[in-house]
């Protein structure tokens, strides 16, 4: 690939602006307030490192202030992460702090939650109410009947909060939404799991292979940089997908696999692995146990077997697991992200990590390098009050190997009233409608509630639900907690303000700190302002905050990270080992009667076939959007205004539609969606049909984005909760295509 095809491949560089379509939004076309300043001749330049929050992979950034105002954003070259370069959606981060739709003051809702009439209040007196209810949430219930969800690192100081107050309900989406099973069937495994940012060493493998994850159109960035250079390396990609992804674009073999299956091919890949003796026989005798196990287990899983299951044919099964064994132990089956498919998400998971501990590559170079982080100590707070319940969201171990809180389990809580009631819900930087499978079952548990209470940055559907909303600065107008980053090369970071807020939005560690003085929690709040707040914890590490405002970020000394290298080969298992047959899931199936789901090798279960005349929803991502928090921002909306339905042009043919037509989509519980564009391709298989998640909004304080496109999210009424940690998963829906008149 040479260097531009390869740049428009990534639309990551120093100058992402032309290559992700975005140049054309920052030359001012909108109404003053939504535009950024044009570029400037002349005035006080200043230049600001931060980091980016558009998402959570936390990109060391540069901002440019002209006189004092926002001009543009890039890559910090010092940035191991970001290597200089942003995603086309860090670039255009700076149209948030444009959005003239943004949150602009406290809020109170006036009438019915749910109405969006509102009274705009001060401050004191939001902030005042919303400790007044939940002094009476802790009175009347106990502390624990509060709980927070929030995403990402702005959650810090509010997670303080809550924990002092007296509640160990903090969740995210990002445990039972995304990543959970995935880190649940690696832990079973390895004893860890790949973390975030992944550690996953792409850069070096000589096979990848990606199984749904779409690089490319999923835009986490050093594994979108690495993709690009494992490719020019000749890397051997194989790609796993019903739908020819970007990253299929790049592949040498694409599998269009039957949806739901995976597990199947998992199976006969490792059958292969075995039978043809292609795994890395020294580091599983060195590292792991339970192989015998596993091959009498697998032993009727052939290529053959998997083939009607999942499509694929035996011959190419075959080749694919001959291409990983020559490329051990740099092969890598990358462990994707977000993972909650189809209920059994955990065990596929896990089939995932088998597959890379037959192949050598956990720990090696090429595979899963073993990540490190800079020593730098917490806050001193004193200890937190322990309550006497618990956490509300996995009552009796139900999901047994849940490691994290389970959001949905919240939410059921604030339902069902059990195992204790929720009846008070501070959310920041998600929007739970969204993110949440089954909106309706979102919406009857706010109404259970003695207090919803909403920290954001736009005016979100679940802002549209609370009782008090409490507007925050944007990233690029506060200080945050610093990133301390497990990486393979450790460092710390700093998010600064680069301008100031334009209205009266605050930080999260402003409105943590006046809730904590209100609650009467002086004394976890000892610190007057963040800078203090730094200051103290980067005295500790022999680090200073001036250094660090001035650099943004402060590498350390990269330590071994391979085995060959020296990094540590532990395993955080039972047994010491990777486990190839998992002794806990052995020991849970022994104790429990061996229940459907919790064998101590992966099971596969077929997919429920699809209804007759209806598609199976997918749903993934774009380069220039993050799920449903960016279709509002003025730049990135210029770019990608609406998402499109992806319909086997087959499908389209016969049912008559064409690229451009408008149509509604109904799911087999009759919800109904906003009209979208087809787009009809030969680029996905003909039993599913594909749409990005985040848009089709409803919100009416979102203009730009309201109604564009449609929401993958309201059609997600069913959900299957996967047994090992209650992940919900999202592909068990299924659509019928319908005329817009239909509405
Ligand atoms: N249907 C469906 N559901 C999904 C997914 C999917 O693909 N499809 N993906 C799942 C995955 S992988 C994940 S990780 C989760 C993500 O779930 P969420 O993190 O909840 O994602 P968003 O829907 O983007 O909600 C983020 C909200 O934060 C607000 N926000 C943005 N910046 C700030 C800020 O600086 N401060 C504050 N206070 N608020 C801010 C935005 O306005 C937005 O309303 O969703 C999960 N749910
Ligand atoms: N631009 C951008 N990048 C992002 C994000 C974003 O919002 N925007 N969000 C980030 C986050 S938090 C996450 S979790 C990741 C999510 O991104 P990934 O983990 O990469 O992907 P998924 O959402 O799991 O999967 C979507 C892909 O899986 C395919 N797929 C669907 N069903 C099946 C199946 O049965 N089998 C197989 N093999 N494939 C299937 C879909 O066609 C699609 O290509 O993206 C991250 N990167
Ligand atoms: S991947 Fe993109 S959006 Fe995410 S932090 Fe990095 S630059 Fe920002
Ligand atoms: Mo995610």
């Amino acid at each position: 690939m040479n260097a531009l095809s390869r740049r428009r491949f990534l639309g990551i560089s120093a100058a992402t602006l032309a290559a992700a379509g975005l140049a054309p939004a920052l030359t001012g076309r909108r109404t003053a307030q939504a535009s950024p300043p044009p570029a400037p001749d002349a005035g006080k330049l200043e230049t600001i490192p931060t980091f980016c929050d558009v998402c959570f992979w936390k990109c060391g950034a540069i901002a440019t202030v002209r006189d004092g105002q926002l001009w543009k954003i890039e890559g910090n070259p010092a940035d191991p992460l970001c290597r200089g370069r942003l995603c086309p959606r860090g670039t255009g981060g700076v149209g948030a702090h444009f959005d003239e739709d943004r949150l602009q003051r406290p809020l109170l809702r006036a009438n019915v939650r749910g109405e969006d009439t509102w009274n705009v209040v001060s401050w004191d007196e939001a902030l005042g109410y919303t400790a007044e209810k939940m002094k009476a949430i802790a009175q009347k219930y106990g502390p624990e009947s509060m709980a927070l969800i929030s995403h990402g690192l702005g959650g810090t100081f509010l997670k303080h909060l809550m924990k002092a107050y007296g509640t160990p309900n903090l969740a995210a989406p990002s445990f039972a939404q995304c990543r959970g099973p995935r880190d649940v069937g690696f832990r079973l495994t390895f004893g860890d799991d790949p973390g975030s940012p992944e550690r996953t060493d792409i850069a070096n493998a000589r096979c990848l292979v990606l199984i749904g994850s779409h690089l490319g159109e999923n835009m986490h960035n050093t594994q979108v940089q690495e993709f690009a250079e494992a490719i020019e390396n000749d890397c051997h990609v194989i790609v796993v997908d019903p739908r020819f992804s970007t990253a299929a674009s790049k592949a040498k073999h694409y599998l269009p696999i039957r949806p739901g299956t995976d597990l199947a091919l998992l199976l006969a890949w490792i059958n292969v692995l075995i039978t043809e003796k292609l795994y890395d026989a020294e580091y599983l005798a060195q590292h792991a146990v339970g192989f015998e196990q596993l091959a009498a287990y697998v032993a009727p899983f052939t290529p053959e077997w998997a083939y009607p299951e999942t499509g694929i044919s035996a011959a190419v099964i075959r080749e694919t697991a001959r291409v990983m064994g020559r490329a051990k132990p740099a092969t890598l089956v990358h462990p994707g992200r977000h993972a909650v498919w189809y209920g059994d998400d955990a065990q596929r998971s896990r089939a995932v990590a088998i597959l890379n501990a037959l192949l050598g590559s956990w720990g090696r170079k090429g595979g899963f390098y073993v990540p490190a982080q800079m020593d730098l100590p917490g806050y001193p707070y004193p200890p937190y009050p322990h309550g006497e319940r618990g956490k509300v969201d996995n009552p009796d171990k139900k999901y047994p190997f849940a490691h994290d809180t389970i959001s949905t389990g919240i939410r059921s809580a604030a339902l069902t009233g059990k195992p204790y009631p929720i009846k008070g819900l501070m959310t920041y930087a998600t929007n739970l409608i969204y993110a949440l499978p089954n909106e309706a079952e979102t919406i009857e548990a706010f109404k259970q509630l003695d207090l919803l209470a909403v920290v954001e940055v736009a005016p979100s559907e679940t802002a549209g639900w609370a009782d008090v909303v409490l507007p925050e600065s944007t990233y690029l107008e506060r200080y945050d907690e610093l990133n301390v980053e497990l990486f393979r090369d450790p460092f710390i970071a700093l998010r600064q303000p680069v301008v100031a807020s334009p209205q009266e939005q605050k930080p999260n560690w402003w409105i943590a700190r006046e809730l904590g003085l209100r609650l009467g929690l002086e004394k976890f709040f000892p610190w007057p302002d963040i800078e203090t707040y730094l200051q103290t914890r980067l005295e500790k590490g022999g680090y200073s905050l001036e250094a660090l405002k001035k650099s943004g970020i402060i590498v350390g000394p990269k330590p071994p990270i391979y085995f060959e290298e020296g990094a540590p080969a532990e395993f955080n298992t039972p047994s010491g080992k990777i486990e190839l047959w998992s002794s806990a899931l052995q020991k849970y199936s022994d104790e429990h009667g061996n229940p459907a789901g919790f064998e101590p090798a992966p099971r596969y279960t077929p997919p429920e076939p699809n209804p007759p005349g209806s598609y199976r929803l997918l749903c993934g991502r774009a380069p220039t959007h993050t799920f449903s928090r960016t279709q509002s921002n003025p730049l990135l909306s210029d770019v990608m205004p609406e998402n499109a339905l992806w319909l086997n042009a087959g499908e389209a043919r016969r049912l008559g539609l064409n690229t451009g037509d408008r149509v509604c989509l109904r799911n087999q519980d009759d919800v109904l969606s906003e009209p979208i564009t087809v787009r009809a391709t030969e680029r996905i298989r003909p039993d599913c049909v594909f749409m990005v998640h985040g848009f089709g909004h409803q919100a009416k304080g979102l203009r730009r984005a309201l109604r564009k496109g449609a929401s993958d999210s309201r059609l997600q009424t069913r959900y299957k909760t996967d047994p090992l940690m209650g992940g919900t998963a999202l592909n068990m829906n299924f659509v019928r295509i319908e005329p817009v008149s239909s509405i």
